[in-house]
């Protein structure tokens, strides 16, 4: 494969700009900070890494409310720090990958403080505006993600705009193609400064109906597996007017073509809890529209069981066979998946190793090859809007988003000599970078061997995958690049399992990993979390 598809099975990296490392001293993670850690980065092996919003913004969604697409914001650096992060990464042989969030901007931006002056004014029509229905109330039954109505009202137009998320969040409208142009402009001008690629935020809500339908109710169907909390009404509905339009296929093709232009990758987010698997496999289906996807199957509540892998790629062949997804099994969204499933020590490492097996790209989240638990934050230390808003029942999205813990002695885990944004969980300590970098039985030396046996076996990085099936809590499947075959079986409990092997004539690929062999038989017994890894070829 050509080095344009250098994203096809890559291992990315997350960071979360306000939590990787301060640099000068005022308890806010920052780009100087990001480029001094990216060895560690670098160190894991991993292709890439993508970085949560650093533009200006006055952080009403810590960053996803964007004021200028063209700058850094003071807090995190200038556009010169993010210039020597670019040229430090790639000394490293790391992509860059850049978050943008073209869906909505800040209520601050320009753009918006015009269009909200008047209904004549030029950027009039740059977000969705609506009339109230006769009795004054919003437009239609659409609700926010992060509480109340999707409408909010401005009395300089006397209307409503939509909103997805906060009120501060204003949707763009992109029935306007001087909207389309106008972001597609800021997309151009990232890639000429060198960035490898963008990871896409909430691309299926690009469009909203041009009618403004009512959304169907979806009670009948409430699923408590979703990664969204049931007590968000928003949930209760199925967002098929207010999203996931037939219209972004229009929109997502031009950026493609600007991807191409440039030789970059795009990863789409898809936030969908009903439909996000089918939307995903639609929108990477094809070489005009995502190159990958970003997958929530993954970041559910529910413990990742055989049967739950085997089910998701089942369903994922038969929404489209060409489909590329990017798993996750955390983010700064969700409860980290250490402290979400209950993992042990060696279930952790199993998850990983499964996560390097599987057909997709693969993105870790900082801290996650540390082992780090969710952090429990106390109501008075939570920043996030929507925690807040749905205390006690959904805490909110602060406990993941604690700062890195670097060195243990160190004041803050090594994250900032001043007092950090959001408090260092003391538990975190022992699990420091420093403290487990040298251990070859810790959890980074197994994250740094699981994505070195990936990049060693084409078939594990970009392979097809046949054969998925759950036996028992164990998921076994083949994946085939070229004249490279491999047997994949990985068992997800701690009970031992006996499975009926895949034939002569293969050679274990996993002895680092901890990986069984067959006997004479060809019978592979697993132990509690064990795994095998067999190639002919
Ligand atoms: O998230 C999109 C999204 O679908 C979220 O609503 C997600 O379901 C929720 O946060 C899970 O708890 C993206 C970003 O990842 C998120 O941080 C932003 O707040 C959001 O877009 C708005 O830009
Ligand atoms: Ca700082």
């Amino acid at each position: 494969a050509g080095d344009r598809d250098w994203w096809k099975g890559a291992v990315i990296y997350q960071i979360y700009p306000r939590s990787f490392q301060d640099s000068n001293g005022d308890g806010i993670g920052d780009l100087p900070g990001i480029t001094r850690r990216l060895d560690h980065v670098a160190g894991l092996g991993a292709d890439a890494i993508w970085i949560s919003p650093f533009f200006t913004s006055p952080m009403k969604d810590y960053g996803y409310d964007v004021s200028d697409y063209r700058e850094v914001d003071p807090m995190f650096g200038t556009l010169a720090d993010f210039d020597a992060l670019v040229a430090r990464a790639h000394e490293l042989g790391l992509r860059v990958m850049i978050d943008l969030v073209l869906s909505h901007t800040s209520d601050q931006h320009p753009w918006f403080l015009k269009s909200r002056a008047d209904r004549t004014n030029p950027r009039a029509d740059w977000y969705v505006w609506s009339d109230a229905k006769p009795d004054g109330t919003p437009p239609n039954n659409w609700l926010a993600i992060f509480g109340g109505p999707a409408w909010h009202w401005e009395p300089r137009r006397m209307q409503y705009y939509l909103h997805n998320f906060l009120t501060s969040q204003p949707d763009l409208n992109f029935q306007n193609t001087d909207v389309q142009e106008a972001l597609l402009d800021v997309a151009r001008f990232w890639l000429d400064r060198g960035v490898d690629g963008f990871r896409l935020d909430t691309i299926n809500f690009y469009f909203a109906d041009k009618e403004l339908r009512d959304n169907p109710a979806l009670l009948p169907q409430l699923r408590n597996d979703s990664i969204a909390p049931l007590v968000n009404p928003y949930n209760w509905q199925e967002h098929v007017y207010s999203k996931n339009r037939p219209e972004n296929l229009e929109f997502l093709r031009k950026i493609r073509s600007v991807m191409d232009e440039y030789g970059a990758a795009a990863l789409g987010e898809v936030g969908d809890a009903q439909r996000g698997l089918e939307i995903m496999a639609q929108y990477t289906s094809g070489d005009d529209l995502m190159q990958m996807c970003y997958a929530f199957e993954f970041l559910s509540k529910a413990p990742l069981t055989a049967v739950r892998v085997a089910e998701t790629f089942g369903r994922l062949a038969d929404a489209a066979p060409d489909a590329w997804p990017c798993w996750a099994f955390s983010n700064h969204d969700v409860v980290r998946h250490a402290s979400r499933w209950r993992l042990s020590g060696d279930a952790i490492k199993t998850y990983a190793t499964l996560l390097m097996c599987l057909k997709g790209s693969a993105c870790l989240y900082q801290g996650e090859e540390l082992g780090l638990p969710e952090a429990e934050i106390a109501f008075e230390d939570l920043h996030d809007p929507y925690g807040k808003e749905f205390w006690p029942e959904f805490k909110g999205r602060d406990g993941c988003r604690t700062p890195m813990v670097w060195e243990a002695e160190a004041p803050n885990g090594g994250f900032s000599a001043a007092k950090p944004w959001l408090p260092v969980p003391p538990e975190h300590l022992a699990r420091s970078a420093s403290v487990q970098r040298d251990d070859p039985e810790g959890l980074p030396a197994h994250y740094r061997r699981a994505i070195a046996l990936r990049h060693a076996h084409p078939a594990l990085a970009r392979g097809a995958q046949d054969e998925i099936t759950a036996e028992g809590d164990v998921i076994r499947f083949i994946r085939r690049h070229g004249d490279e075959e491999i047997f994949v079986a990985v068992n997800l409990s701690d009970r031992p399992a006996t499975i009926a092997g895949p034939g002569a004539g293969r050679q274990s690929i996993g002895d680092e990993l901890g990986a069984a062999v067959p006997d004479a038989d060809g019978a592979v017994a697993l132990g509690p979390w064990g795994c095998a890894l067999l190639r002919r070829g």
